[in-house]
């Protein structure tokens, strides 16, 4: 949808439990395979891949028309899991409008938001069920889900006129990587950073 002329107000529901939003205009779901070059353990990569192409996220989406001034919204849900020893994270991107801001509301689970701006700042934040994050224009996102046996559920918005610039982070990567240690998620430099 190009123009917003006839478009029109409309609610949803938000069901936390079931992790679903009612009447969704698209389900998104990635799986290891859409993550090739991603983890830093490539040889766990592979092994786990050769077993099972599993499921990592996914996402349900409410279209809103791609103009300024409108808001896409959804609810996005990060599975449990690791690739050797690094969390199940989404692939994250900048906005290809790249002063574009986000608005994240964590309902479940327990995770961080890695961000970082092409000025060489960086950023992670906590999720946690009740948290708001917002993310400013210029900051790509990445949400990890730091718990073994519970999904990261976010509900978000943005604008829907963004759109999605995946490719620098597929070629350059993060900054920083939240990896378990002891048990523990520790945030360590990446080594493929470029
Ligand atoms: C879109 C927004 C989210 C993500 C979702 C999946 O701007 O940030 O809907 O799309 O969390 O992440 P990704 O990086 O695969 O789009
Ligand atoms: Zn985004």
């Amino acid at each position: 949808m190009r123009d917003n002329k006839n478009f029109k107000p409309f609610t949803y529901k938000v069901d936390i439990k079931n992790e679903e939003i009612s009447n969704p205009d698209n389900h998104i779901i990635r799986k290891l395979s859409s993550m090739k070059g991603q983890y830093m353990d490539e040889k766990a990569y592979e092994e786990m891949i050769k077993k099972e192409d599993c499921i990592l996220y996914e996402v349900y989406e409410k279209f809103a028309p791609e103009v300024e001034g409108e808001l896409l919204q959804g609810m996005s849900i990060v599975h449990p899991g690791k690739v050797g020893n690094e969390y199940f994270m989404t692939k994250g991107h900048f906005h290809q409008i790249l002063d574009t801001a986000e608005f994240y509301y964590c309902v479940k689970g327990h995770g961080y938001m890695m961000m970082e701006n092409p000025e060489g700042d960086w950023a992670a934040e906590e999720l946690l069920p009740n948290t708001v994050l917002y993310v400013p224009g210029r900051w790509a996102h990445r949400s990890i889900n730091i718990k073994s046996d519970e999904d990261l559920v976010t509900i978000f918005a943005y604008p829907a006129n963004a759109g999605h610039d995946y490719a620098t982070i597929e070629t350059k990567g993060f900054r920083k990587l939240v990896i378990e240690e002891n048990g523990k998620p520790e945030i360590i430099d990446n080594p493929k950073w470029k």
